[in-house]
């Protein structure tokens, strides 16, 4: 298992939290996904076939892109 540590500028609320909670949620191998709304940060944990760039590449697409951290 791997873990994903990311900032996410976008997340503003509750709305964001929950959306990325669940959008990432869904993606094929990934375990949990805890979003701090007050720093803007989110921990990823999964496997595979959840890889680093998918997850990215979901969170780009829900409109959450990661800053490099
Ligand atoms: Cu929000």
């Amino acid at each position: 298992m791997d873990t994903l540590n990311l900032t996410l500028p976008a997340v503003t609320c509750g709305h964001c939290k929950m959306s990325v909670e669940r959008e990432v949620g869904a993606v094929d191998g990934v375990v949990s996904v805890v979003v701090t709304v007050e720093n803007k940060r989110a921990v990823i944990e999964y496997a595979g076939p959840a890889t680093n760039d998918g997850i990215e590449t979901v969170l780009t697409e829900i409109g959450y892109p990661p800053k490099d951290a």
